[in-house]
């Protein structure tokens, strides 16, 4: 019997996929397909893949081709499969002709001519795209329109801003660049909003109230009242409102959330986030700096995040101590926030014009997780236990920061019209509810 294998993602299914495997089941008697994993495609760059393994699995299995159907999940699998399956063939498109040359050293390597004129991308391209508007005047929106270059399916349509000073090239030439929301908004299925904190709310509800989706950096807005206003609107319209926070979508924090949540570390105790990144504000023109975000809008979204996904939102107390240089607008340099929880604890820190290491740490009753700075942009982190031969260290692919995964997220909530699992409303009003507070000098002590 001869035994062929050949692997690929067969997202949205088409017929340069079946053309494939029926050319593959012709060159032996029994044929193995693998099926690449949603984790193994995101390491290998593949972002966009739009349909979970279980549905293309099922997709492969409804063709009848395959005898056999298993999973791929990391680099190098082919050879142990191979050797396991005691394969014969290896079969794959000629688009990768040259790139398996290795696996003759185990079994006959052979490329397909690949069907021209249709692919998963091509599909997803197709699949009415989503142009998205831009709003704001910080320099993280250059990052946004790079990352967005990644998502297939998103098309920067314009931005709104009223000061283009940090703003890149790429940025400055899109189609409409505008100071009128409206304007942005005719020509906009979607915006991402990165503006003063204090405009989100006005700008969320426009949108929302045009049946645009809304992609916004956290905070939504400056009241957890005002909050589930804007998710109560979306519902009503049918549109998605989303939180962009990028540390949210990425691999590793979303991993670390289900070690803590299965009772790895055992309870939490404690968690304790600092966010720091020193900036010099004397290098500002007046018009930056009056756009500038305070520290606690800044970096608090963040930090507060692991506090209430991992301990929730209904804490039983709050102190808020900072330091405040400016009054009108309100500004701070330092804010250290502390949670007090029935059975738990919490402290976030955040600093522009403070320097401090940027870990976290969640303790817990049997071990604890350790994520080294930038936390917020976590690709590894640490288990680490009594016994430091228990101790484990988990890897995550992450690339451009983790904004490609929040907008393909985005774009995927916008195509299924389902919200997001990553970031909850509770999370998100919890947060706005602390700057409320924040706002309000409750629970604040200055130093
Ligand atoms: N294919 C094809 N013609 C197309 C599209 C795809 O022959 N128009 C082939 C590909 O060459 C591949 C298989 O169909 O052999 C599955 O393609 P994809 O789902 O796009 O996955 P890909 O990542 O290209 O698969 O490690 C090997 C890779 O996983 C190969």
């Amino acid at each position: 019997m001869v035994k062929v294998i050949t692997y690929g993602t067969y997202d949205l299914l088409h017929h340069g996929h079946i053309r494939l495997l029926e050319r593959a089941k012709a060159l032996g008697d029994y044929l193995i397909v693998g099926v690449t994993a949603d984790d193994f495609d995101i390491s290998r760059g593949k972002i966009n893949v739009q349909q979970p393994l279980i549905e293309r699995i099922e997709a492969v299995r409804q063709t009848g081709l395959a005898d056999e159907i298993i999973v791929e999940e990391y680099e190098g699998q082919k050879i142990d499969d191979i050797r396991r399956y005691e394969v014969d063939i290896f079969t794959v498109g000629s688009d990768w002709t040259g790139k398996f040359d290795y696996l003759r050293e185990y079994c006959q390597v052979i490329y397909l001519p690949r069907t021209e004129g249709i692919s998963s991308s091509g599909i997803r391209h197709d699949r009415r795209e989503t142009s998205m508007g831009l709003v704001g005047s910080s320099a993280y929106l250059n990052k946004v329109a790079r990352e967005s270059a990644y998502v297939n399916g998103i098309r920067l349509s314009g931005l709104c801003t009223d000061d283009v000073s940090q703003l890149a090239e790429e940025v400055r030439s899109l189609p409409l660049v505008t100071d009128d929301y409206q304007r942005l908004l005719d020509v906009s299925d979607a915006v991402f909003i990165y503006s003063q904190p204090q405009l989100h709310f006005a700008q969320i509800q426009a949108a929302l109230t045009r049946g645009k989706h809304v992609f916004c950096e956290s905070p939504l807005a400056l009241s957890e009242r005002e909050c589930r206003q804007l998710y109560a609107l979306a519902q009503e319209k049918g549109c998605i409102l989303a939180e962009s926070l990028r540390t949210a979508y990425s691999m590793a924090y979303h991993r670390l959330q289900l070690l803590v949540k299965s009772g790895r570390i055992g309870d939490v105790v404690s968690v304790d986030a600092t966010c720091t990144s020193l900036l010099d504000a004397s290098k500002l023109t007046e018009k930056q700096r009056a756009n500038l975000w305070n520290t606690i809008s800044e970096w608090g979204p963040t930090a507060m995040l692991p506090v209430f996904q991992i301990l929730g939102t209904q804490y039983a107390d709050i102190q808020i101590v900072s330091h405040i240089v400016r009054e009108r607008p309100l500004y701070d340099t330092f804010t250290k926030i502390s949670f007090l929880y029935p059975h738990a604890v919490a402290s976030i820190k955040v600093g522009s014009g403070v320097k401090s290491e940027g870990e976290l740490v969640v303790s817990g009753t049997r071990g604890y997780i350790y994520v080294p700075a930038p936390w917020w942009k976590m690709d590894y982190f640490e288990v680490r236990y009594e016994n430091p031969a228990e101790n484990k260290r988990c890897f995550y692919q992450l690339d451009g920061e983790g904004i490609r995964y929040a907008l393909a997220n985005f774009l995927k909530m916008i195509q299924t019209g389902k919200p997001s699992l990553y970031i909850s409303q509770d999370v998100s009003a919890a947060i706005c509810g602390v700057m409320e507070a924040y706002g309000r000098g409750e629970h604040l002590v200055r130093i």
